[in-house]
């Protein structure tokens, strides 16, 4: 079914919601009869990637080898969906140069506050009380998208909603 690949860029803080609308748009995207690929923090940073950490060395490269990741997925025929903050811009347009015409960049743009009141894994609070150096939105910078394709903010939607929301965009932008 269609033959363009594409490769769905997620960018955003930590606690966004990044992940879950990943997992959730690809099993939409594969009960459409899509065949797809996720790569997230746990099959990449654990594995891949497991010789870098946090500082910025450490994230520019993780972003270029999820883009080089990812342009080999296409080329297998794969939809890829890519779920890590990549907070630099410039490391996005790297990627995106990369993975060529098959980007889609999608902004999950839930705010600093809400996403630290969640705080899922308590890592804002260990981030504030300095126990993480380093922490995206405390430490470290998050450079907001200047050109997303797609832009969600979870804050007040459905998972289901935004899900909806995103792949009606994918579509409609990957001409599917
Ligand atoms: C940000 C960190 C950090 C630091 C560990 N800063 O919410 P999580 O736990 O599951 O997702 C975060 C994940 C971020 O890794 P990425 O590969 O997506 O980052 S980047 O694209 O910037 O390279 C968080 C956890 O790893 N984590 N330490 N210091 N997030």
């Amino acid at each position: 079914k269609g033959q363009k690949p594409l490769t769905l860029w997620f960018t955003g803080l930590s606690g966004s919601g990044k992940s879950t609308l990943a997992n959730e748009v690809e099993k939409r995207l594969v009960s459409l009869g899509y065949h797809t690929m996720l790569l997230d923090g746990d099959n990449v940073r654990l594995g891949l990637n497991k010789d870098l950490g946090f500082e910025e060395a450490g994230r520019i490269e993780n972003i270029r080898r999820i883009a080089e990741v990812a342009k080999l997925m296409n080329d297998a025929g794969l939809i890829t969906l890519t779920s890590f903050i990549s907070p630099f811009e410039q490391e996005r347009r790297k990627a995106q140069q990369i993975v060529g015409d098959a980007y889609i960049e999608i902004y999950v743009s839930t705010p600093l506050e809400v996403c630290e009141k969640r705080d899922v894994k308590g890592l804002y609070q260990k981030a504030r009380a300095q126990e993480i150096a380093d922490f995206t939105g405390i430490s470290s910078p998050y450079e907001e998208p200047e050109k997303p394709h797609i832009t969600i903010d979870t804050s007040d939607i459905s998972l289901e909603d935004a899900a909806d929301y995103i792949v009606k965009e994918v579509l409609k932008i990957g001409g599917k």
